[in-house]
């Protein structure tokens, strides 16, 4: 029998939210209390369980629910306060519902995919059900104070994905304790750096590197995460034994418990169905990491998972029967009904009253999710109907009568609206030649549907209010008629230190970023102005300095998170992909990251310092913004204007350009480069060269060159990737030239295909072009070492000019004839 002695009770007691209320609390109350927990643990299962039956029964397509986890979350959600982030996963329905942000109405919404916002918040279906998210944003794209609300980020189905931004959710606390000008300007964000960041993370999950490089960078940083590790023996099939060293993550984390000089993490083992003690584990949690800023890893082993992984199939073709009827046994609903029995909190009916209310409130939750998700969709189906049966009236079209009759059928069980509407647009094929009105008010439903349609399921993949980048006004470096030229990266230098004095928020944090300024010196100076909580060296750990920068944004900093080279981004390219190009996104705005990655690429030497993988990048992080300046000038205004904005946004200096000469702008700090807007850099009328990045100066050679040969150039920097070219002015230079060739030194096909797709496609040169377009890159295979490796793999000035000769000869032979 569990000892109910008064050391309990008085934690259960000062443990439950109830003591905000009403400070002396009477044993009904702390029944209250008790019953309300095994109310909400009740309810978790029950619609776990009506869940799944709707995706039997093909209501939902999905199902992955909260069973077997309810007590330790709920415990949890009692050390949360307003203020809080939550970094977590799937699994996480009772705690999310214990912090009020949940229900089962919430749950069924999302798991039939109802788009409305109002209904599902977290991401109006465009996540899968039970990946819970809070809002940060108000629709105008400002923020909300976060301080008065419990906030939870976007969670992922990539596992152990919310790992690298836990750092950051972490750490913002550290930064602002240790800045308290700078927290007191923003109340919203902070409350003097009291902040927890709490992380929940399955067994298995705990494989995946992340979780291991932000286990040490938080113990590095020691900054107040608490990690809860939900341990239920396995990773769908796989069980720990195949999962983890000794088959326990927290024997494996041993070396990280705290010493006695306060390093580490308070490491905690704590029984799934234990009540009291997992109480007891979160109000310790929480006074280290609140007071002290101490991390703790509470690691929660027998959990269950009654009714398996997930609706993809049953845990009986996994587990043994001893292990089935164990999982019984120990289910923690079980084991906290028995704890409630046994110390006489209250009775057997007590609990089976509660029980049998559950069960309807959750049918009848399910049933309001089902009618609200369906009543817009049966309207439009009537709709279209009548549309149908009109249209059928006038034209003998069989297949008509059929459909309706298919979907008034399954309109009985559930329609989705791609059921009538790919009809519809059938219909209006067969009909396009009859003579009819009703041929319109057809061609106007498609439409409208479309439209709707589009709002819920294809914007905000970036952000379009007034936070956006692309509404920062341009601001042209300037200059006097002596200004110095100097080696380009003290404009950058310069440049950064006018930033940071302007700007309070602003944070660079990186490998060999602090003490020693930057391996190319442009942080030069900054750590010793501006102290060591905003200007950082970091471990080597890729994943997690993108993942700090992600942490740091969402707690309204504005973090520069440098990769040392663009070859390393593959390192950290898995948070940037998965987490900041899609938040915007999958939030439905809700969510977004004002991070600026800051990285230096293109040709140097070497197959892991000249990469310029930009057809890489374009691919994955569509969502984010990508700058690429031909020099430190236009890298410094880049910085400016996105300083100003809430987007995220990857900037890639030259790597050769560093101790390039650049004259020094008189108005450092303050210029802006404006993002989507094309540079003319040359003037010409035969062919339209476009390139950007270091390959810029190599084509700005070759068309000096190429005059000399008589073939006139216009050669036009992109300065921007994402966004590409908005006004169209690379089409106007085709109009004048009829040629288009795109150079970079990405692979053929990567960054270039890019670039002719926009200009061909989305600007139709294709209808202003006297020779085929082309592309020239580099060598699909990675540059070799050395001046030669270089020149052979990466275009150079002569292949420019052979290829634009060749181009030109096509056209002319008499004028331009072969040169091999
Ligand atoms: C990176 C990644 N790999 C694989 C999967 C597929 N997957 C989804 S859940 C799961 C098991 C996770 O087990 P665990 O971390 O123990 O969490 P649990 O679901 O048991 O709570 C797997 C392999 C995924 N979502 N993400």
């Amino acid at each position: 029998m569990i000892n109910f002695g008064v050391r309990n009770f008085n934690l259960i007691m000062m443990s439950t939210k109830v003591k905000t209320v009403n400070k002396k609390m009477t044993k009904d109350d702390f029944k209250a209390t008790i019953l309300s927990d095994y109310r909400l643990a009740a309810e978790v299962r029950e619609s776990g369980a009506q869940g799944r039956r709707d995706v039997l029964s093909g209501k939902g397509s999905f199902g992955i629910f909260g069973d077997g986890k309810e007590l330790a979350q709920i415990a949890l959600a009692k050390v949360f306060r307003h203020g809080d982030f939550r970094a977590g996963y799937y699994r996480d329905q009772a705690l999310m519902t214990a912090l009020g942000q949940y229900s089962p109405k919430h749950m069924f919404s999302a798991l039939y995919g109802d788009p409305e916002l109002e209904r599902e918040p977290s991401s109006g279906s465009r996540q899968m059900m039970n990946h819970f998210g809070t809002r940060f944003l108000n629709d105008d794209g400002s923020w909300k104070n976060l301080m008065e609300q419990n906030n939870s980020t976007s969670d992922m189905a990539c596992l152990a994905s919310q790992f690298p931004r836990l750092v950051g959710l972490a750490q913002a606390s550290q930064v602002y304790r240790e800045n308290p000008e700078l927290a007191k300007s923003k109340p919203g964000f902070t409350n003097g750096g009291s902040e927890i960041a709490f992380a929940t993370i399955g067994n298995s999950s705990c494989a995946e590197g992340h979780f291991f490089e932000a286990v040490n960078a938080i113990g590095v940083l020691q900054v107040p995460a608490i990690i809860s590790i939900w341990d239920d023996g396995y990773g769908i099939s796989v069980a720990n034994d195949i999962q983890m060293t000794k088959s326990d993550v927290s024997e494996v984390l041993k070396g990280f418990q705290m010493d006695e000089k306060g390093a580490g993490y308070d490491i905690v083992k704590v029984m799934a169905w234990d009540y009291p003690a997992l109480i007891s584990a979160y109000e310790k949690a929480e006074k280290l990491a609140r007071e002290k800023h101490i991390p703790s890893i509470i690691h929660v082993i027998e959990m269950t998972q009654p009714t398996g992984h997930s609706t993809s199939g049953s845990h009986a073709r996994y587990k043994s029967k001893e292990r089935l009827q164990w999982e019984i046994d120990f289910d923690c609903n079980k084991k906290f009904k028995e704890w409630i029995l046994e110390n006489e909190i209250a009775t057997e009916d007590d609990l089976s009253n509660i029980d049998k209310e559950v069960v309807q409130f959750v049918k009848e939750q399910k049933k309001e999710a089902w009618t609200e998700y369906q009543a817009p969709i049966k309207v439009e189906l009537k709709e279209v109907i009548t549309i149908f049966n009109s249209i059928s009236a006038q034209v003998s079209i069989p297949e008509i009568a059929d459909w309706i009759k298919d979907l008034n059928q399954s309109a009985m069980f559930g329609v989705f609206r791609r059921d009538y509407l790919s009809k519809a647009r059938m219909l209006l094929g067969m009909i396009v030649n009859e003579d009819i009105v009703e041929k319109a008010t057809l061609r106007n439903f498609i439409n409208r549907i479309n439209s709707e349609n589009y709002k819920r399921y294809n914007t905000k993949l970036y952000n379009e209010t007034s936070t956006s980048a692309l509404k920062v006004e341009e601001v042209k470096p300037t200059y006097n008629n002596d200004s110095e030229e100097v080696d380009a990266r003290i404009i950058l230098r310069d440049n950064f230190h006018h930033m940071f004095e302007a700007i309070p928020e602003a944070m660079i944090f990186g490998e060999d970023v602090g003490k020693i300024g930057g391996v190319n010196q442009g942080v030069e100076g900054l750590q010793d102005k501006f102290g060591e909580s905003r200007v950082a060296d970091t471990g080597i750990r890729e994943a997690t300095i993108i993942g700090q920068g992600i942490g740091l944004s969402l707690r309204g900093l504005k973090p520069i998170a440098e990769m040392q080279y663009l070859d390393y981004v593959i390192y950290g390219f898995q948070p940037m992909v998965d987490d900041i190009a899609s938040l915007h996104y999958r939030t439905h705005g809700g969510q977004i990251t004002p991070l600026i990655i800051r990285t230096r690429g293109h040709r140097l030497e070497g197959i892991w310092h000249s990469g310029s993988p930009m057809g890489m990048l374009l691919n994955g992080t569509r969502g984010m913004y990508l700058c690429v300046p031909r020099d430190m000038t236009r890298a410094a205004g880049f910085y400016n204007t996105l300083m100003q904005s809430n987007d995220p946004a990857m900037v890639i200096e030259c790597l050769n350009g560093y101790r390039v000469k650049e004259k020094l702008p008189n108005n450092i700090g303050e210029f802006r480069v404006p993002l989507g807007k094309v540079e003319t850099t040359r003037e010409g009328n035969d062919i339209t060269l476009v390139s950007y990045g270091s390959t810029w100066k190599i084509v700005m050679d070759a068309a000096e060159q190429l005059e000399r040969a008589g073939i006139s150039c216009e050669v036009i920097d992109t300065q921007t990737l994402v966004p590409f070219d908005l006004s169209h002015d690379i089409v106007e230079s085709v109009k004048k030239t009829n040629r288009l060739l795109v150079i970079d030194e990405d692979v053929p096909g990567g960054g270039s295909a890019y670039i002719l797709q926009k200009i061909v496609e989305e600007q139709n040169a294709y209808n202003f072009l006297d020779s085929e377009p082309q592309t020239l890159a580099a060598k699909a295979h990675r540059p070799p070492y050395g001046k030669d490796g270089d020149y052979f793999t990466k275009p150079s000035a002569e292949d420019i000019f052979e290829k634009v000769y060749e181009m030109m000869g096509e056209a002319n032979p008499t004028k331009f004839p072969s040169l091999y």
